[in-house]
């Protein structure tokens, strides 16, 4: 182990009561038997696996008010947020294994604490096929994982909007989401009225991964945090079968892995979700192993001879 490396603490919760598919909430289980933590641990890394939060059961209920299962989804992200704010607060790097995207609720409103206690800049790097930026009043299926950017830019009900000692938790400003390619009508027009900045597949097509990513991460600096929302759903469905809500035309293998290796390039990354992986779509645990295989990369695991560009 190096000891200039962070340690790094697993955090399992294991849910789908912000999803309208059920089966994320085996999504831990299906990291874990991928070896997540033997592949960090390669990487000379301190992995410590704080096992599973304990949580609601999905209750199977349909939306109300326009939202399914609040107080569930609710109870799961007030554990998370303790958990996340626990280990940044032991200096480790939490990665999320999720469970549906809800849950960046409570990690990414733990994160945007911890920076204003230490005085430090926060980035978020959202990478997903959705912008989840609905509200109650724009949701199609009521779903909370379609909702977490905007809960945590402020809009959303009280219960998830203040998870945090401030309110909204970050801003709108600190956010990019990168490989979006599925957006509803009414979020489509809040996205743009937020100023939400996205780098759509299509950016991805026009300009390449490599500026993309550039673009995504410019402005960083030693006192920024990064935090990485990775849904698996960002990548083609045809490479990660194993997600609820798959979308055709995602990034393909060689885009997620310089995406990946880029961001372990900036040397910010501070705190990981993996979320949306559904080992019930899935063929042979294919989707977890590919997970393990990116966050490899994205913990600094690359070809061992680079030349100059
Ligand atoms: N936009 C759709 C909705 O709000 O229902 C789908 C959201 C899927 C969210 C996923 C996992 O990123
Ligand atoms: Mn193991
Ligand atoms: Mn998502
Ligand atoms: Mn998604």
């Amino acid at each position: 182990r190096h000891a200039s490396l962070p340690v790094i603490e697993l955090i399992g919760a294991p849910t789908d009561v912000g999803a309208g598919v059920r089966g994320t909430s085996m999504g831990p289980a299906a990291l874990r038997v991928a070896d997540l933590d033997t592949a960090l641990r390669l990487l000379g890394f301190h992995v410590v696996d704080c096992g599973d939060l304990v949580g609601p059961l999905n209750p199977r209920q349909p939306a109300a008010n326009g939202y399914r299962h609040l107080g569930e989804v609710h109870a799961w992200n007030t554990a998370l947020f303790n958990a996340v704010l626990g280990s940044l607060s032991r200096n480790a790097l939490p990665v999320v294994l999720g469970g549906d995207h809800s849950l960046a609720i409570g990690s990414i409103s733990a994160v945007a604490q911890d920076c204003r206690r230490r005085g430090k800049r926060l980035r978020v790097l959202w990478l997903d096929a959705h912008t989840d930026f609905n509200t109650s009043a724009m949701t199609p299926s009521g779903n909370i994982h379609g909702m977490p950017v905007a809960c945590l830019c402020g809009h959303g009900p009280m219960e998830l909007i203040s998870l945090s000692d401030r309110q909204p938790a970050i801003l709108a400003t600190e956010v990019r989401q990168v490989g979006i390619r599925s957006v509803d009508e009414g979020e489509k027009q809040f996205v743009k009225q937020t100023g939400l900045t996205v780098y759509d597949m299509r950016y991805i097509d026009e300009v390449g991964m490599r500026a993309t990513v550039e673009r995504a991460l410019e402005g960083l600096d030693d006192d920024t945090h990064l935090h990485v929302s990775f849904d698996v759903d960002f990548l083609d469905p045809d490479i990660a079968p194993g997600v609820g809500t798959p979308v055709l035309g995602g990034v393909t293998y060689r885009e997620a892995q310089l995406c990946m290796e880029m961001i372990a390039d900036s040397g910010r990354l501070g705190s990981v979700d993996v979320v949306e992986i559904n080992p019930a779509r899935d063929v042979q645990n294919r989707t977890a192993l590919l997970a393990v295989d990116l966050l490899s990369s994205l913990f600094g695991k690359s070809t061992l001879v680079r030349p100059t560009l």
